[in-house]
């Protein structure tokens, strides 16, 4: 095992050139298969452990009170870590430390549907009105519509936290009901016809959360549960909803504010209930780099059904969105599969290469910080491109 611990330390380079480098794509929206456009798996170049630290010392300098990251590869592991885990005590975050990983739960509320899928319980282009009857109001939106952030239905998050703070400490210790949820974004014009237009909502996995109880008829916690966390002997891996704290040793989460200079937010102790099915799973950086090895590994999914996972709309210049799954094309030329999660207090990218022999999980435990968050996604480039990956960047 390799371990690189670091404290607090220069400053990164920026690394701001790497749109440069990518080809041209199909427009936002467009169907993008992997076969189209990904970067086949090669083998892949040794993680670049310096770059790793210095990912997460740089968004430490850049406002996150700590950052950890782990790398699975082949058996052998990866780990970095810098800054604190609690700013009041002042003790350094490890990387055993859970946390929450907000939307990376969109892919383990998409796993859970696609084995229902493989059991022949669902079916991906059936209305999602089939299911639930006159939940949505166009009985054309398909639950593969959902899963892949095209059936237009609006994001209420957006509304809900266009002030961060006032808006999260609304939400706090609030309990919703999926349909309250529900509610919200139908208040609001859709985004697109069904299967227009890719425009990633929350409130699709809200929808997938009802389909989850409606379907097996017990709750989303036993459903991760027996399906995805026992299987996978994932102990850090809980699903607590509506309870507002986090089991056992964790990272604190601390948002950050709009107006620059105010102070921190502890936001660690929340119900998250805004988010449920789409964001509400508290987990560590072994049981993600786990989760998304076995999923991308085939031990998750019928091979049918992950390729379905794996047929890609595109996004932007550098990403692409499955079936809860994103994938991130590397400036390096590796193509990567996961999911990023921003909840209050916690942000974390969670990806693996394409036949889930290698994973990589890196956490800030602050949110609402965009340049962190940017620092953050240098992890990335570490684990998957090695050294040559970021002098090539340059
Ligand atoms: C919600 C706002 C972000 C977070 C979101 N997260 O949709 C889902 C995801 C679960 O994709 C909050 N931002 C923050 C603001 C912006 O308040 N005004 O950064 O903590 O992970």
């Amino acid at each position: 095992m390799v371990s690189a611990r670091v404290g607090r330390g220069a400053v990164l380079g920026a690394v701001a050139l790497s749109l440069l480098a990518v080809p041209a794509r199909a427009a936002p929206g467009e169907p993008d298969t992997p076969t189209a456009t990904a970067h086949p798996p090669a083998a892949l170049p040794a993680p670049d452990t310096a770059g790793l630290a210095a990912a997460l010392r740089s968004a430490v300098e850049r406002g996150a009170p700590g950052a950890l990251a782990r790398i699975d590869d082949h058996g052998r592991t990866y780990r970095a870590t810098s800054g604190v885990a609690d700013r009041a005590t002042g003790r350094a975050i490890s990387t055993g430390d859970r946390f929450r990983v907000g939307s990376v739960t969109k892919t383990f509320s998409a796993v859970v549907l696609l084995q229902l899928a493989d059991e022949h319980r669902l079916a991906l282009d059936a209305p999602v009105n089939r299911y639930l009857p006159k939940l949505l109001p166009d009985d054309g939106i398909t639950v593969r519509e959902v899963l892949s952030h095209r059936s237009g239905l609006y994001d209420y998050a957006d509304d809900m936290f266009a002030d961060s703070v006032s808006g999260f400490e609304a939400v706090r210790k609030k309990v919703f009901g999926y349909r309250q949820l529900l509610a919200l974004s139908l208040r609001k014009p859709r985004t697109n016809a069904p299967g227009a237009a890719y425009s990633y909502s929350n409130t699709n996995y809200v929808v997938a959360g009802m389909l989850i109880e409606k379907l097996t008829g017990h709750s989303l916690r036993t459903e991760y549960e027996d399906r995805v966390f026992k299987p996978l002997k994932l102990r850090d891996t809980f699903y607590v909803h509506p309870r507002t704290g986090i089991p056992g040793r964790y990272a604190r989460g601390y948002l950050t504010p709009d107006k620059a200079g105010d102070p921190l937010v502890d936001a660690t102790d929340q119900t998250v209930s805004w988010a449920q099915s789409a964001g509400a799973i508290i987990s560590s950086a072994r049981d993600l780099d786990v989760f998304y090895g076995a999923l991308l590994g085939g031990r998750l999914l019928s091979p049918a059904r992950l390729e379905e996972m794996e047929r890609f709309t595109r996004v932007n210049g550098t990403t692409a969105y499955g079936l809860g799954l994103r994938r991130r094309d590397l400036p390096c030329g590796v193509s990567v599969y996961g999911h990023t999660g921003v909840v209050q207090g916690y942000s974390t990218y969670a990806f693996a290469s394409k036949d889930g022999s290698r994973s990589l999980t890196a956490l800030a435990n602050t949110s609402n910080n965009a340049s962190a968050s940017a620092a953050l996604a240098e992890a990335l480039d570490a684990a998957f491109c090695g050294k040559g990956g970021r002098a090539a960047e340059r």
